[in-house]
């Protein structure tokens, strides 16, 4: 059986989605999309032959599609899963699942009353080699207890004028926050906010580099660097400090060169590169669970708890350099998410 999907959102993500869909992968076929940006959209439908919608709820609502991917802009997001909840269709939601935590919390409450999971959230690194590597390291207690996290989440650039204020945090950081509490089995307690001396190249309105300092429950502490502007490439740090060793996440792989005087590898600088095989792994393991009427990868819970933190990372920002440190409390995990 193929599964039959909608795209709603054909910017840079829809994009890579529907290419590794339709070239890559296996069991389904993008049938249908739909974008506000008409031009855009219909070069992409003429490639794979799919039909055109007015709006992302005529793509849920049409008979011939079986399942939704919301790659629109963040803030359309919880417009969109709603709607998949309510028509009862499987949705993959780009992250964030929605821009706060009350919005997320509604999709939560409306996935139960529906009483089968049918969302997934666009956490990709829980399937990237490396990350898997790390956690491998850290559950066989390799290094003995994880004690401290540093690490940091670097972009060459932003684009002027559609990435400011929070962004750093809802928008780049989202994704620590979520693996990071994968990676150490563990939930925030709180967060604080510093920021270091401003780069020249960003943006009036952003604070770049930015740094967060999260505490976990079992007394972890984060040190969390976001630099959008970092200028030389794309680049993903993550060290962990434990009772009796050090772990690295493993740099993507790259020719060592012996050239003009220097020993050297490269630097990715596109996010599409360097997670580009965890991007596959994980929605072709989301073709697969559709088919099968299952939801096995990151939940609206998993997307719910990742803006609460959001969301109280950004008070912390609100504040920065103050020392105010803002709490973090989720309710109980319902049992339907457990
Ligand atoms: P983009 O701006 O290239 O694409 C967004 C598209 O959504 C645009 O084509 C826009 O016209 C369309 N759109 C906006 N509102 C719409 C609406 N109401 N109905 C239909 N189409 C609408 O953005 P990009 O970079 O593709 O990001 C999209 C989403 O994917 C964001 O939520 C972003 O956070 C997420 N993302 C995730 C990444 C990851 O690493 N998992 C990487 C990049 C983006
Ligand atoms: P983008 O701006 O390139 O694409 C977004 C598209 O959504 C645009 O084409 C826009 O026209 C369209 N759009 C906006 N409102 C719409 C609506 N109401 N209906 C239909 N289409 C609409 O952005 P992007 O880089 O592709 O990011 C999209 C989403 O993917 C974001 O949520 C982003 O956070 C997420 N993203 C995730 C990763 C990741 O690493 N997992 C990487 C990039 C982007
Ligand atoms: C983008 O939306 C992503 O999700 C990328 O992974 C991240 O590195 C970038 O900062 C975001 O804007």
């Amino acid at each position: 059986m193929t599964l039959r999907v909608g795209v709603i959102g054909t910017g840079a993500i829809g994009q890579e989605h529907i290419h590794r869909i339709t070239n890559k992968l296996t069991g389904a076929k993008v049938v249908a999309v739909i974008d506000v940006n008409k031009e855009q959209v219909q070069a992409v439908a003429e490639k794979i032959d799919a039909k055109i919608y007015e709006t992302g709820h005529d793509v849920i609502k049409a008979e011939d599609v079986d399942a939704i991917i919301v790659t629109s802009w963040g803030p359309t997001h919880e417009e969109f899963v709603l709607a998949s909840i309510a028509a009862g269709k499987p949705v993959f939601c780009e992250k964030p699942l929605a821009v706060t935590a009350e919005g997320c919390k509604r999709i939560v409450d409306a996935e139960i009353a529906h009483g089968k999971k049918l969302v997934q959230v666009g956490f990709m690194r829980r399937y990237d080699e490396s990350y898997r590597l790390l956690k491998e390291t850290i559950d066989n207690q390799r290094i003995g207890e994880p004690l401290i996290v540093h690490c940091a989440h670097r972009n060459p650039s932003v684009p002027q004028g559609l990435y400011y204020g929070a962004m750093p945090i809802v928008d780049t950081f989202i994704h620590e926050i979520d693996v990071l509490r994968w990676l150490l089995n563990d939930d925030y307690v709180s967060v604080q906010a510093i920021s270091p001396r401003k780069t020249r190249d960003a943006a009036e309105d952003l604070q770049d580099p930015l740094m967060v300092l999260l505490e976990t429950k079992k007394g972890i502490r984060i040190n969390g660097e976001i630099f959008v502007n970092c200028r030389y490439g794309y680049d993903i740090q993550c060290q962990v400090v434990g009772e009796t060793g050090v772990a690295n996440l493993p740099e993507p792989m790259s020719v060592l060169m012996r050239s003009e005087a220097k020993l050297s590898t490269d630097i990715l600088v596109d996010w599409k590169k360097r997670f580009i095989d965890a991007f596959d792994v994980e929605i072709q393991e989301w073709i697969n669970d559709t088919l099968k009427g299952e939801v096995n990868g990151p939940s609206a819970w998993d997307g719910y708890f990742a803006a609460v933190t959001a969301d109280a990372c950004v008070e912390a920002m609100e504040a920065m350099n103050s020392g105010k440190i803002v709490p973090i409390s989720m309710p109980e995990c319902p049992k339907f998410y457990l």
